[in-house]
Order: C-alpha cells, then sequence, then structure tokens
C-alpha cells in the first residue's frame, strides 16, 4: 500500500500534526512530522514487498525498450499518480481538491505551494500555522553563496536562462549537507536528515537564482531582499519585479503548485531521482533533472508555444480567421515539426494542469487577445492531430497555456518561462528524493540490450 493510501485510509489524516499544535505554542514543524511518519513508512514498503515482491505487472516487450519505455512500470513515486483519463493525484488528491483544501494566502484564492510541499511529503493537508512556518523557514534558507551570485553575474546574457539555472543549482553542492555528511560517515538509516535539510535549501534557494538571472538577462535593477513575513510565491514574484501584482502573485501560487509534480517517469523527475540513487546529493541530482526538464519535448515546451504563438499573429494577425490558424497548424505539421504544448506521453485527455490556468485566464483576463487566441486553437488542433493519425493524444498540455498567462502581467521573455517550471518542479523531485533516502531506495540500474542481442534472444524463439 501506498503511503497516501494508508495516510488515506487512517481515520484522521490530520490528528496528531494539529493536535499537537494545539497543546503547544509552535506547530509541528515538517521535519518532526516526517520524523513521526519514516518508521510506519519503512514497515509499509516492508510489508507490500514481503506480499507482492514476487508478482508480475506483465509481459515486457521488445518496442517498450526502443519506444521510450512507454508504460513500463519501473519506479516507485508516492507524491503523485498520474491517470491517462483523469489526470494528475497528488497524495490521492485532484487538482480541485487541492485547490479547495490547501491553505492560502490572506486575502488569496489559489492554494499556497508551502501545503502543496507538505501534502507532498506528508500526505496531509497542513495548517495554516504550519504552512506559514515554512515560508518562514523557507524565506529564513533563501540567501545564495556569493560565489554562486558571481557565478551567475558572469554569464553572458545569451546564455539560455535554463543553462545558468542548472549550473547555480549544480553549484549549491558546494554547501550540501548530505555530501558532507556522507565523507564523515553518516549511518544509512541517516541519510534523510541531511537530504531533507539540502532539499528545503534547494527549494527556499531557487526564488534568489532565478531573481538574479531575471534581472540578469533582462534588466530591472538590484534585486529585493526576501521578506520573511511573506509567502514564497510573493517573494519569487518580487524578485521579478512584480511584488506588488496581487494577480500575478495569485498566478505564481497556482503555477508553482501545478507544475510541482507529474508522477515519476517525467524526464526531469526521473533524472533527478535516478542521479540521487548514486547518493548525488539533491544540488547535483536536481541540477540534472532541470537539463532535461530545458528540453523542447518537456519543459522547454512553453517557451515553445509561445513562440510559435508569436510567430503566428506575425503571419496571420492577432485575431486570425479559423482557416488562416487551421492553415498554420497544418504548416507546422507538414513541415516536420511537432505543435508545441499538444500531446503528451501518458495523458489521453485535456491536461487538468491545462485547464487550471485556463479558468484562471477566465477570471482575470477573459478578454486578453492572446488568451482567446489559446481558445482558438483549443477548438482546432486537436481534430487536426487526429486527421493528420500520429500522435496518440491530440489534446492540450501543461505547456500550452501557462506562457499567455505570464505575457498578460508583463512576463513576456519567453526564454526564461521554462525557469518557472524548473523552481515548481524541485518540489516534487525533493519530496522524492527525501522518501527514497528514508526507505533506503537502492541505485538504479536497469538493463539494456544491443540490437544484436534482442535479434539474438529472439531468433531462437520465433
Ligand atoms: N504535434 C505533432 N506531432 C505530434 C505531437 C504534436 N503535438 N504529439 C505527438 N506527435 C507525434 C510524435 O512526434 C510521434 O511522431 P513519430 O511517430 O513521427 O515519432 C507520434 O505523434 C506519436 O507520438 P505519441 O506517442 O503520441 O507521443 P510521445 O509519447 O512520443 O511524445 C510528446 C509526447 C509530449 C513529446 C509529444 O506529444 C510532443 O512532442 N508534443 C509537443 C511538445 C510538448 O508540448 N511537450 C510538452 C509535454 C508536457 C511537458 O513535459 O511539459
Amino acid at each position: 500500500m501506498s503511503l497516501a493510501r494508508a495516510l488515506l485510509q487512517r481515520p484522521s489524516a490530520l490528528g496528531p500534526a494539529a493536535i499537537r499544535f494545539a497543546s503547544t505554542a509552535r506547530p509541528v514543524s515538517l521535519k518532526e512530522r516526517l520524523a513521526e511518519l519514516i518508521p510506519a513508512e519503512i514497515e509499509n514498503v516492508k510489508a507490500t514487498r514481503a506480499a507482492h515482491g514476487k508478482k508480475s505487472f506483465g509481459p515486457v516487450i521488445v518496442d517498450q525498450l526502443y519506444g521510450g519505455m512507454r508504460s513500463l512500470p519501473a519506479l516507485i513515486w508516492d507524491g503523485s499518480v498520474l491517470d491517462a483519463e483523469e489526470g494528475i493525484r497528488f497524495r490521492g488528491k485532484t487538482i480541485p481538491d487541492i485547490q479547495k483544501a490547501l491553505p492560502k494566502a490572506p486575502g488569496g484564492q489559489e492554494p499556497l505551494p508551502e501545503g502543496l510541499f507538505w501534502l507532498l511529503v506528508t500526505g496531509e493537508i497542513p495548517t495554516q500555522e504550519q504552512v506559514i512556518q515554512l515560508s518562514k523557514d523557507w524565506a529564513a534558507r533563501a540567501a545564495i553563496p556569493e560565489f554562486v551570485e558571481e557565478l551567475l553575474d558572469r554569464c553572458p546574457p545569451t546564455l539560455h536562462p535554463m543553462s545558468q539555472f542548472s549550473l547555480a543549482v549544480t553549484a549549491l553542492n558546494h554547501d550540501s549537507a548530505f555530501a558532507k555528511a556522507y565523507q564523515e560517515g553518516v549511518s544509512k538509516k541517516d541519510y534523510w536528515g541531511p537530504v531533507f535539510e539540502d532539499s528545503m535549501d534547494l527549494i527556499a534557494k531557487l526564488p534568489n537564482i532565478a531573481g538574479r538571472i531575471y534581472r540578469n538577462v533582462y534588466g530591472g535593477g538590484k534585486l529585493p531582499a526576501i521578506d520573511a513575513s511573506k509567502d514564497y510565491s510573493w517573494n519569487l514574484a518580487n524578485l521579478l519585479g512584480f511584488g506588488e501584482n496581487p494577480a500575478f502573485v495569485e498566478l505564481l501560487r497556482l503555477y508553482i503548485t501545478i507544475h510541482s509534480d507529474h508522477e515519476g517517469g517525467n524526464v526531469s523527475a526521473h533524472t533527478g531521482k535516478l542521479v540521487a540513487s548514486a547518493l548525488s546529493d539533491p544540488f547535483l541530482s536536481y541540477g540534472a533533472a532541470l537539463n532535461g526538464l530545458a528540453g523542447p519535448l518537456h519543459g522547454l515546451a512553453n517557451q515553445e508555444v509561445l513562440l510559435w504563438l508569436r510567430k503566428m499573429q506575425a503571419k496571420i494577425g492577432e485575431e486570425p480567421t479559423d482557416e488562416a490558424v487551421k492553415e498554420y497548424i497544418w504548416s507546422t505539421l507538414k513541415s516536420g515539426q511537432v505543435v508545441p504544448g499538444y500531446g503528451h506521453a501518458v495523458l489521453r485527455k485535456t491536461d487538468p494542469r491545462y485547464t487550471a490556468q485556463r479558468e484562471f485566464a477566465l477570471k482575470h483576463l477573459p478578454d486578453d487577445k492572446m488568451f482567446k487566441l489559446v481558445g482558438q486553437i483549443y477548438n482546432l488542433v486537436p481534430n487536426i492531430l487526429l486527421e493528420a493519425g500520429k500522435a496518440k493524444n491530440p489534446w492540450p498540455n501543461v505547456d500550452a497555456h501557462s506562457g499567455v498567462l505570464l505575457t498578460h502581467y508583463g512576463l513576456d521573455q519567453m526564454q526564461y518561462y521554462t525557469v518557472l517550471f524548473g523552481v515548481s518542479r524541485a518540489f516534487g523531485v525533493a519530496a522524492q528524493l527525501i522518501w527514497d533516502r528514508a526507505l533506503g531506495a537502492p541505485l538504479e540500474r536497469p538493463k539494456s540490450y544491443s540490437t544484436a542481442a534482442i535479434q539474438k534472444i529472439f531468433k531462437d524463439k520465433s
């Protein structure tokens, strides 16, 4: 049984943390709660393996080896599970569920990503006080070393923001608590403690890195200081120069929440887990994950969508007819390119992350011209992809929408968009890395085959 399911089956998932808060002055911290949960989960995994460890998931076919391992059951990932028809559930909860259940900022309507991280790590909905405590903890950890600031300041503005992001995150390994503890001979059963500290530091430092890259590349003056009385998303927005825009701050809260985790098999999540399985610390692991996120078939697609939309507008106007848009979509396909923001390796329906962003747009920017164009494209692309006959999923994914929202508020530097995705995805990857070390996950080492070996194996059997 997964941790999520075990927790969902408890009479009161909120019990211990909430009760402790009622009886003491300070809420139970995330690390304290985690320490309480780990022993039971170790037993839970042991029991699961004892009961089911030798059971088969069914055959593996050769096409899966050549076909990017689609659908191959290969990983344990507890934070979220992706259903092809329904979309993502974070610890059993859909996006509308978490929009309702997670704590909000005063006057805000969108969930605070702090709450989502708590949920990903523990399977529980935190109290408002626990979320505030997390905001404060991250604010206290937010400063980045001077040499990392200098490293970023020396990058040419022509270096893609994702490359800058990845190198800065990798360099944080200089102060890794886990790397230090490992050198000092920490016992395997205690790995999770320093990995937790590194993961918290990683998440906490991302706004300062992202903000510095943004200001270095696009101008905008000196970075403001982190305000410990504000939440994570407000601080990130402020570092980007949008702290005074409450709607943008709300957008970031939603954005970071919904981009955080998409089960374990996607390129960024899996890369993070794989690299960490060699006991590389969370900074090295997440730096690697970011390099995967920077690919156009994955996280860079949000940049590609905007580029594509802009090119379309330049060619056929800001408010084109359906006929002109159809022709443009076909010309993209006929020139051998993908329609960015559409299709998915797992999903077979409209991505609920797309829907959540569309609902935000309907509430905050219903008359935005580019939003209307995105809606128009949504009515046209799926039929064209179906007619073209290749894509297994003709529906939009998360990246089809995000850039339009950011552009509306003035963040129109599309090469920067994947950095925001990268800030968010750290939440999901970090949560899993903590659990991987708590549960003693081993080095990943799947088996590879050569084409000659495949031919030899099946020659005798055909
Ligand atoms: N436009 C054109 N062709 C597409 C397509 C799209 N949006 N989506 C899939 N196809 C094509 C594939 O390129 C593939 O063609 P070949 O047989 O010539 O190789 C064929 O349809 C079958 O692909 P699939 O099984 O449906 O999709 P995959 O699992 O191989 O790939 C994905 C998934 C996301 C890479 C693909 O749909 C795509 O390239 N989409 C556009 C890029 C994009 O939006 N990526 C972001 C995904 C979300 C994220 O990770 O952030």
